[in-house]
């Protein structure tokens, strides 16, 4: 139940990832994929969510990050996820709303990681949505969170709570509400 994810020293890009705030797809991984990496802790679904945090919050909505990991031989399709103080969990994508801002959304068919491989989870692309949250999340505490496979098989993941100013993107496409982070000067 408590994965220890800080002694995974085989993994450190993945760190930073999503941490310098307008992260947008300027982050070729720089040919990163060592081919002998341990994954860390993979329970019998071999679906893990590596580097796991949840960004902190007294209340409304917030994510769920990391990289997801499969360590099977084909594909998983994860469906759905659950945490237990909050009303609703979707997966989410993120797509750019064709003026300069983003705007997040349910991700139709929910995610599918390829056999042996990772899908990031970070602001401003896919993540693991809450909202309505009925208990502050408060930095560094851990939450556990279920992730449902569409063959039903369970995955239990701990994410770490931590600080983060980003992730604002709009819910809903075209609800512009003029919040002003000044991450893109342009228009
Ligand atoms: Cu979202």
């Amino acid at each position: 139940m408590r994965k220890n994810i800080t002694l995974d020293l085989a993994l450190p890009i993945a760190v930073a990832l999503g941490l310098s705030g307008c992260g947008q797809s300027d982050s070729q991984a720089s040919g990163t994929e060592p081919s002998e990496v341990a994954p860390t802790q993979v329970d019998a679904t071999g679906l893990s969510l590596d580097h796991a945090w949840v960004k902190a919050a007294d209340d409304g909505m917030t994510a769920v990050f990391g990289e997801l990991h499969n360590s099977t031989d084909r594909d998983i399709n994860l469906v759905e996820a659950k945490y237990s103080n909050a009303e609703m969990v979707q997966l989410h994508e993120t797509t750019e709303d064709g003026s300069g801002g983003m705007s997040m959304q349910e991700k139709k068919g929910g995610f599918v990681i390829p056999a042996g491989k990772s899908l990031s989870l970070k602001p401003g692309g896919d993540h693991i949505m809450i909202m309505g949250l009925k208990k502050a999340i408060r930095p560094g505490e851990q939450i556990t969170v279920e992730l449902v496979t569409a063959d039903d098989q369970t995955t239990e993941v701990t994410a770490v709570a931590k600080e983060y100013s980003g992730a604002q993107e709009d819910y809903a496409p075209g609800e512009a509400d003029g919040a002003d982070d000044g991450d893109h000067g342009e228009h």
